[in-house]
Protein backbone atom coordinates (compact mmCIF):
# COMPACT_ATOMS: atom_id res chain seq x y z
CA UNK A 1 0.00 0.00 0.00
CA UNK A 2 1.11 3.81 -0.80
CA UNK A 3 2.07 5.38 2.59
CA UNK A 4 0.36 8.70 2.84
CA UNK A 5 2.13 12.08 2.36
CA UNK A 6 2.24 15.12 3.83
CA UNK A 7 -0.19 16.66 0.73
CA UNK A 8 -2.30 13.54 1.59
CA UNK A 9 -2.63 14.33 5.04
CA UNK A 10 -3.60 17.28 4.73
CA UNK A 11 -6.08 17.06 2.36
CA UNK A 12 -7.96 14.49 4.42
CA UNK A 13 -7.66 16.79 7.53
CA UNK A 14 -8.48 19.64 5.62
CA UNK A 15 -11.96 17.39 3.99
CA UNK A 16 -12.42 16.06 7.73
CA UNK A 17 -13.04 19.18 8.94
CA UNK A 18 -15.95 20.03 6.80
CA UNK A 19 -17.44 16.49 7.08
CA UNK A 20 -17.07 15.95 10.83
CA UNK A 21 -19.69 18.93 10.52
CA UNK A 22 -22.22 16.11 8.80
CA UNK A 23 -21.02 13.08 11.60
CA UNK A 24 -24.38 12.27 12.36
CA UNK A 25 -25.97 11.85 9.28
CA UNK A 26 -22.77 10.14 7.59
CA UNK A 27 -21.67 7.47 10.13
CA UNK A 28 -25.29 6.41 10.21
CA UNK A 29 -25.97 6.50 6.46
CA UNK A 30 -22.63 4.66 5.96
CA UNK A 31 -23.15 1.92 8.60
CA UNK A 32 -26.99 1.21 7.25
CA UNK A 33 -24.92 0.62 3.38
CA UNK A 34 -22.72 -1.62 4.76
CA UNK A 35 -25.83 -4.08 6.74
CA UNK A 36 -27.99 -3.82 4.03
CA UNK A 37 -25.57 -4.19 0.93
CA UNK A 38 -23.09 -6.83 2.72
CA UNK A 39 -25.63 -8.87 5.08
CA UNK A 40 -23.21 -11.08 6.91
CA UNK A 41 -21.97 -7.60 8.86
CA UNK A 42 -25.05 -8.21 10.79
CA UNK A 43 -24.09 -11.14 12.51
CA UNK A 44 -22.01 -8.45 14.95
CA UNK A 45 -24.43 -6.32 15.89
CA UNK A 46 -27.61 -9.51 16.65
CA UNK A 47 -28.00 -7.81 20.38
CA UNK A 48 -29.04 -4.59 19.01
CA UNK A 49 -33.09 -4.32 19.31
CA UNK A 50 -33.33 -2.60 15.90
CA UNK A 51 -30.70 -2.11 13.05
CA UNK A 52 -32.91 -0.77 10.84
CA UNK A 53 -32.01 2.73 9.17
CA UNK A 54 -33.17 5.39 11.21
CA UNK A 55 -33.00 3.22 14.17
CA UNK A 56 -31.51 4.21 17.86
CA UNK A 57 -28.65 1.58 17.91
CA UNK A 58 -28.00 2.99 14.59
CA UNK A 59 -27.71 6.79 15.21
CA UNK A 60 -25.77 5.64 18.21
CA UNK A 61 -23.07 3.17 16.82
CA UNK A 62 -22.97 5.47 13.89
CA UNK A 63 -22.41 8.13 15.44
CA UNK A 64 -19.69 5.88 17.61
CA UNK A 65 -17.62 4.76 14.56
CA UNK A 66 -17.25 8.32 13.01
CA UNK A 67 -15.93 9.38 16.34
CA UNK A 68 -13.45 6.40 15.91
CA UNK A 69 -12.76 8.09 12.05
CA UNK A 70 -11.89 11.28 13.90
CA UNK A 71 -9.67 9.99 15.93
CA UNK A 72 -7.91 8.08 13.59
CA UNK A 73 -7.35 11.79 11.50
CA UNK A 74 -5.88 13.27 14.81
CA UNK A 75 -3.54 10.11 14.68
CA UNK A 76 -2.99 10.11 11.39
CA UNK A 77 1.06 10.31 11.70
CA UNK A 78 0.94 6.92 13.61
CA UNK A 79 -2.29 4.80 12.89
CA UNK A 80 -0.36 2.03 13.79
CA UNK A 81 0.02 2.90 17.08
CA UNK A 82 -2.54 4.90 17.36
CA UNK A 83 -5.18 2.65 16.86
CA UNK A 84 -4.05 -0.25 18.58
CA UNK A 85 -6.58 -0.85 21.61
CA UNK A 86 -8.99 0.13 18.62
CA UNK A 87 -7.78 -2.85 17.11
CA UNK A 88 -7.16 -5.09 20.10
CA UNK A 89 -10.85 -4.42 21.04
CA UNK A 90 -11.99 -5.29 17.55
CA UNK A 91 -10.18 -8.65 17.33
CA UNK A 92 -10.02 -10.37 21.32
CA UNK A 93 -13.16 -8.68 22.43
CA UNK A 94 -15.57 -8.19 19.58
CA UNK A 95 -14.07 -10.84 17.11
CA UNK A 96 -14.70 -9.01 14.00
CA UNK A 97 -13.24 -9.85 10.78
CA UNK A 98 -10.87 -7.82 9.27
CA UNK A 99 -11.88 -7.68 5.71
CA UNK A 100 -15.31 -5.93 6.68
CA UNK A 101 -12.81 -2.77 7.70
CA UNK A 102 -12.24 -2.44 3.89
CA UNK A 103 -16.33 -3.29 3.28
CA UNK A 104 -17.25 0.03 5.81
CA UNK A 105 -14.43 2.31 4.81
CA UNK A 106 -15.81 1.85 1.18
CA UNK A 107 -19.15 2.49 2.50
CA UNK A 108 -17.90 5.69 4.15
CA UNK A 109 -16.17 6.65 1.07
CA UNK A 110 -19.83 7.01 -1.24
CA UNK A 111 -21.43 8.58 0.85
CA UNK A 112 -19.19 11.25 1.92
CA UNK A 113 -19.02 11.23 -1.80
CA UNK A 114 -22.95 11.50 -2.55
CA UNK A 115 -22.74 14.20 0.35
CA UNK A 116 -19.91 16.55 -0.50
CA UNK A 117 -20.36 16.48 -4.15
CA UNK A 118 -18.09 19.88 -4.72
CA UNK A 119 -15.47 19.35 -2.11
CA UNK A 120 -15.15 15.36 -2.39
CA UNK A 121 -12.64 15.95 -5.74
CA UNK A 122 -10.90 13.57 -7.53
CA UNK A 123 -8.05 14.69 -5.04
CA UNK A 124 -10.21 14.21 -1.94
CA UNK A 125 -11.02 11.03 -3.09
CA UNK A 126 -7.74 9.04 -3.93
CA UNK A 127 -6.29 10.78 -0.26
CA UNK A 128 -9.66 9.47 1.47
CA UNK A 129 -9.32 6.13 -0.02
CA UNK A 130 -5.29 5.68 1.20
CA UNK A 131 -6.39 7.04 4.70
CA UNK A 132 -9.33 4.69 5.44
CA UNK A 133 -7.16 1.62 3.46
CA UNK A 134 -4.58 2.78 6.29
CA UNK A 135 -7.14 2.91 9.11
CA UNK A 136 -8.26 -0.61 8.05
CA UNK A 137 -4.74 -1.85 8.11
CA UNK A 138 -4.19 -0.26 11.66
CA UNK A 139 -7.57 -1.49 12.90
CA UNK A 140 -6.04 -5.40 11.56
CA UNK A 141 -2.66 -4.81 13.42
CA UNK A 142 -3.92 -6.84 16.08
CA UNK A 143 -4.88 -9.69 14.24
CA UNK A 144 -1.64 -10.89 13.38
NI1 LIG B 1 -16.27 -0.92 15.22
C1 LIG B 1 -17.41 -0.71 18.45
C2 LIG B 1 -14.71 2.13 15.58
C3 LIG B 1 -15.34 -0.97 11.92
C4 LIG B 1 -18.11 -3.78 14.73
N1 LIG B 1 -16.09 0.44 16.73
C5 LIG B 1 -16.61 0.32 17.99
C6 LIG B 1 -16.24 1.48 18.78
C7 LIG B 1 -15.47 2.30 17.96
C8 LIG B 1 -15.39 1.62 16.67
C9 LIG B 1 -14.85 3.63 18.31
C10 LIG B 1 -16.59 1.73 20.24
C11 LIG B 1 -15.41 1.21 21.04
C12 LIG B 1 -15.62 1.23 22.54
O1 LIG B 1 -16.73 0.97 23.00
O2 LIG B 1 -14.63 1.51 23.24
N2 LIG B 1 -15.21 0.33 13.99
C13 LIG B 1 -14.62 1.53 14.34
C14 LIG B 1 -13.93 2.08 13.19
C15 LIG B 1 -14.12 1.19 12.15
C16 LIG B 1 -14.92 0.10 12.67
C17 LIG B 1 -13.16 3.38 13.20
C18 LIG B 1 -13.66 1.26 10.74
C19 LIG B 1 -13.59 2.34 10.04
N3 LIG B 1 -16.62 -2.16 13.62
C20 LIG B 1 -16.16 -2.00 12.36
C21 LIG B 1 -16.71 -3.05 11.51
C22 LIG B 1 -17.49 -3.85 12.29
C23 LIG B 1 -17.44 -3.28 13.63
C24 LIG B 1 -16.41 -3.16 10.04
C25 LIG B 1 -18.29 -5.06 11.95
C26 LIG B 1 -18.75 -5.32 10.75
N4 LIG B 1 -17.51 -2.06 16.39
C27 LIG B 1 -18.17 -3.19 15.96
C28 LIG B 1 -19.01 -3.68 17.06
C29 LIG B 1 -18.83 -2.78 18.12
C30 LIG B 1 -17.86 -1.78 17.68
C31 LIG B 1 -19.90 -4.93 17.01
C32 LIG B 1 -19.55 -2.84 19.49
C33 LIG B 1 -20.87 -2.14 19.24
C34 LIG B 1 -21.96 -2.51 20.18
O3 LIG B 1 -22.94 -1.75 20.24
O4 LIG B 1 -21.91 -3.55 20.79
Amino acid sequence: MTSLTSKDKDTVKAFWAKAAGKAEDIGPDALCRMLAVYPQTKTYFAHWKDMSPGSAPVKKHGATVMGGVAFAVSKIDDLKAGLLNLSELHAFTLRVDPANFKILAHCLLVVLAMSFPNDFTPEVHVSMDKFMSAVALALSEKYR
